[in-house]
């Protein structure tokens, strides 16, 4: 699939959310030993995936890659790297928000362990200077959190790379089950929009281990207008110019920073404090 990106001109290339695995957070694992399997060890490139590495590097293209990391002093997270096109890497994310629940919840047709077996990243969402632009991440759950995006805003991003593995079915609230894509691509839209930000969010889809994943993987202008998508819940590859300067037709109007944010107005959001009713 690189390749196939590579022979379109692409010069960036998006993984999904944990792309080396299966989703493992549906299974319950005991075992430790076991459950540090699904990771990385250490540092990256490792022997599985120095072919990517090498592979990008003979193309001259850059990629952003998810995975399970497990650190060398013991720490787990859910990771996201930006490598550029000559194979270094030039960005870093951990997931912040983690969904699911921590306890084995028999009674569910799949468990949601993220709260288990990951720590929240201890980044918080930085930019990097990259891609001839200012690029960011942020990884499947936390598209839903406006807070996400407007910090990397803030930041001048004017790209942000996310993957994501949403399963159709939602066990707590399935009468939202029809509505996955709709929210999938609301969220992403509106971060890309409020931001003037270009947004690349890319699903792990179809059936995996019995489990109905959404896909619709989209490529989203500053204006919020989606301008590619996925089309089937199989392997696909879509591509589109992605000219960073248009975030400026949002930056410089609509969400003028500069001229139109009140922050004085804002404190609550970045209090400690669980909000009362
Ligand atoms: N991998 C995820 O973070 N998935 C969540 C599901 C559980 C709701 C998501 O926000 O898509």
């Amino acid at each position: 699939m690189m390749r196939e990106a590579a022979g379109r001109g692409a010069g960036l290339v998006v993984f999904p959310e944990l792309a080396l695995t299966t989703f493992f957070p549906r299974w319950y694992i005991d075992d430790q030993a076991e459950l540090d399997g699904w990771f990385e060890r250490g540092a990256m490139p490792n022997e599985a995936t120095l072919p990517l590495f090498e592979t990008a590097k003979e193309l001259g293209i850059g990629f952003c890659l998810g995975y399970a990391e497990l650190t060398a002093d013991g720490h787990h997270f859910n990771t996201s790297i930006l490598v550029d096109g000559d194979g270094t890497i030039v960005g870093k994310y951990r997931k912040v928000h983690l969904p699911g629940h921590r306890e084995h919840e028999p009674e569910r047709p799949f468990q949601h362990l993220e709260k288990r077996y990951f720590e929240p990243g201890d980044y918080g969402f930085r930019t990097f200077d990259a891609f001839g632009g200012r690029l960011g991440m942020c990884i499947c759950n936390d598209r839903r959190w406006p807070e996400t995006w407007r910090v990397m805003g803030l930041q001048g991003v004017e790209m942000v790379a996310l993957g994501y593995n949403t399963p159709w079915h939602y066990p707590l609230a399935p009468e939202h089950d029809h509505l996955q894509n709709f929210h999938n691509h609301l969220s992403m839209q509106a971060g890309a929009y409020q931001n003037g930000t270009w947004v690349v969010g890319v699903a792990k889809c179809g059936v995996e281990e019995g489990c109905l994943m959404i896909g619709q993987s989209a490529i989203i202008a500053p204006t919020g207008e989606i301008v590619a998508m996925c089309s089937t819940l199989g392997d696909e590859v879509i591509t589109a110019v992605c000219d960073l300067d248009r975030c400026q037709e949002i930056r410089n109007n609509i969400f003028n920073f500069a001229l139109h944010r009140q922050p004085q107005h804002y404190q609550a959001i970045a209090d400690e404090e669980k909000p009362g009713g």
